[in-house]
This record gives C-alpha cells, structure tokens and sequence, in this order.
C-alpha cells in the first residue's frame, strides 16, 4: 500500500498549527468518525427505464456484507451495514450475524419494506384497511426480532404511504393510523432500541405524503418516546431546502437520530455523497461538529448506483464524508463566535469558506492509514483484484437487484 505523500502532510499539518488548529484533536475525531453502508447499495438498481445488471453483484445478503467488508477494509470507518427486509431475508438471522463478525462487521439499521407488496396500494400503516395495517405492522413487529437476532439497536422506517390525488383519503386519520400502528412498534421494541423515522416530500405519492417533512416525523416522534428520533435523507427535500438549518432544528430539539447520506440534482436521485453540492455537506456537518459528541447519531449512506461501479461509488462516498468533516472541524469556533457577537457577518462567512477552502486529502489520508486501511482506498480497491476476483465466482446465479 502506497504511503501516504508525507511532504504534503507535512506542509498541511504545518499550515494548519499555523492557523492555531489543533491536528492531533481533528485526528482523532476523524479516527472515530463511523459511517454505515447499505446493503441495497451493492445489489443492482436503476430507474423504472432499465437496471442494467453489473458483473460481480452480489447475490444475496452475504456477498453484500462481503462486498461492505472491503469498502471498511479500505477506508477504515464502515464497520457495519444497514439491512432491507425482506430483501435480505434469510432462514437464519443467526448464521448472517455470524458472517459479519467473521469479517469483522456488524449488522446496523433494520430497515422495513412496506412499499413493493400488492396490498399495498393505498398505503401501509396508513392504508384504511385495518386488515393491511395489521399486515404491515406485523411486518415492523418481525423486523424488531430480525434486528434482535442479528445484535441490531436500530429500527430504520421510512414509509411510502401518501395519496395521488386531493380528496382521495383524510389527511388526519391517515395520521393517526400511523400513530396507532407506531404506537404498537415502538411498545414492541426492547428498551436499548431506536426508532428513526423517515421523512419525503413526494414519491412514490404524488399528492401528499404522510411523512412529508421533518416536522410531521418530529410531531410524531414526540408522541411516541424519546427514542423515536428523525432520520434526515439528503435527497428528501424539495429544491432550495436549508438542510443545515433542519438539522441545527433537530439537533436543539435532541431527535436528530440519524442520516441517510447521498447526493442529488433534482430529486430522490441516490447519487454518490458529495458528487453534486459538496457544499452542502460541509454545512451540515459544520452544525454537527459540537452537537455530535453529546448525542447519538448514525451516519448512514442510502444510495443507489445505476450505473457505476458500487464498491468503488461506495468508497467516493466514504472518502467524500470523511473530507466534509475533517473540513468542518478545521473551523475556527472561537473566531467565528466573535465575528458573530460583533456582527461581522463576511467575517464570519469566510471563516467557513476558509475551512472548506482547505485541501484536506492528505489528512485523510494519513488518518485512514493510521486506522490501518488505505491512503488510496480506489486505486487500492482495482489493485487488490477484488472485484475479478468476484465476477469470476459470481458467474453462476442471479444477481441481487431491488424487489
Ligand atoms: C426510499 C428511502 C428509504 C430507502 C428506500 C429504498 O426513498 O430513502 O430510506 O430505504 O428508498
Ligand atoms: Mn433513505
Ligand atoms: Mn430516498
């Protein structure tokens, strides 16, 4: 493995004591920074047009953990990975979580499917059939006992319930059809268990959708318990959104529970993290950065490639996550708390333009080597001959893909 270009961390580090930035401290909370990959992002998607299906895809939920094991091995902050059910369904719950400690993984968000089944037209939880609520939420209830069975504390919900057209159904009892079925879930958990709620302004529902921002899941939230929490997906909101400020929201009213990181043009696009508003990114981790350290938060990418290369969009992502906070944490907090008490307003703005203006590469670099992974983790990833390695094995049988 290649090391890691030592004059340039060496004028970095230089430039940085300069500056008054304390190099160790960043480090090590780059050291611990955690990011959790989705299984779903290593099976093959597309849009309703085409999936084009990838060479080497894995085919089922252990060559996905399989394929997150070399993203971690790589980059040195993926230990776990979120799982989709029931696409990643399999007899023994037991024998997976195995699996994962074999590579030294973990198995983290549960994440229900209650979108891809017939019954499901008029929605899940929300639906005004009580016989396809029932259904729905005895499928959170058997999602509590998969996430129990694989060592999982985090029930991941995101809902596609809504209505196409005005009129079709009551905003309002559709609301409390979801408290009701919630209610059920949440009393079901064990006590160390979260639940993160899932907010989406439109898609699959065109018209209204029930959890259509954070203050419909945070209002929701609050009626179920203090371990309801929101979960904030980069790509639900509608254009011009000031996410960092949701998240400041979140983080003040202490139901931040966690991410879903990816990026987007236009809407729900599942892009790479960072490929299109880096800026963005950097933003909101700027707000993150002293509110993290009291509270839990789960950093989770949820992401679909249609079609590039997954185990290497996967790493971008990590490396762009890892470049987005290690930006952050180079702000100068007391210089920009003055700025604001005096009402230095450019003042205070370029404070975080110079942070993000800084070329932070080798730092990261120097810190993934430290955690024993990769100062190149994507040249590092074609080298290793991982991914012929699979496509070799792979030949035979059906690759893993949505639905
Ligand atoms: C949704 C949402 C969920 C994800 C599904 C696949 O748009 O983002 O988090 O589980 O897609
Ligand atoms: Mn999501
Ligand atoms: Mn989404």
């Amino acid at each position: 493995m290649e090391r890691t270009s030592t004059r340039a961390y060496d004028t970095l580090v230089e430039s940085l004591a300069a500056r008054g930035v304390d190099v160790g401290g960043v480090e090590e909370r780059l050291c611990s920074q955690r990011v959790e990959t989705p299984s779903w992002g290593y099976g093959n998607s597309g849009t309703r047009f085409k999936v084009f299906p990838q060479p080497g895809v894995p085919r089922g939920p252990f060559e996905k953990l399989a394929d997150a094991s070399q993203v971690h091995r790589l980059t040195g902050i993926c230990p776990s990975v979120a799982v989709h059910i029931p696409w990643d369904r399999v007899d023994d719950y037991g024998e997976l979580r195995e699996y994962a400690d074999s590579l030294g993984m973990k198995i983290g968000a549960v994440n229900p499917n209650l979108f891809q089944e017939e019954e499901y037209r008029l929605g899940s939880v929300c639906n005004p059939d009580e016989g396809i609520r029932r259904k729905a939420t005895d499928h959170l209830l058997e999602c509590i006992e998969v996430a129990e069975e694989v060592g999982s504390d985090v029930l991941s919900l995101w809902f596609a319930d809504g209505t196409n057209y005005a009129g079709q159904d009551s905003f309002i009892e559709r609301r409390h059809r979801m408290q009701e079925s919630l209610t059920e879930t949440y009393e079901a958990m064990p006590d160390n268990m979260r639940m993160l709620l899932e907010y989406k302004p439109f898609e699959p529902a065109f018209y209204h959708t029930d959890l259509s921002d954070w203050g419909a899941a945070l209002t929701m939230c609050q009626k179920l318990g203090e371990r309801a929490e929101v979960l904030v997906d980069l790509g639900h909101h509608l254009q011009g959104t000031n996410i960092e400020h949701i998240v400041a929201l979140l983080l003040d009213e202490g139901r931040l529970g966690g991410f879903h990181f990816n990026n987007r043009k236009y809407a729900d696009d599942d892009l790479i993290v960072g490929s299109v508003n880096p800026l963005e990114l950097f933003l909101i981790y700027v707000e993150l950065v002293e509110a993290e350290e009291s509270t839990r938060i789960d950093y989770m990418i949820d992401q679909a490639h249609n079609i590039e290369p997954k185990i290497e969009a996967m790493i971008l992502s990590v490396m762009n996550l890892q470049e987005a906070y290690a930006k952050a944490l180079l702000v100068d907090r007391t210089r920009l708390d003055e700025a604001r008490h005096s009402g230095d307003i450019l003042g205070a703005h370029r404070l975080l333009l110079d942070a993000y203006a800084t070329d932070v590469r080798p730092l990261c670099a120097k810190v993934r080597e430290d955690l024993g992974a990769s100062a190149d983790p994507v040249s590092a990833f074609r080298e290793s001959g991982y991914l012929e390695k699979v496509v070799n094995e792979r030949k035979e049988g059906v690759g893993a893909g949505w639905g």
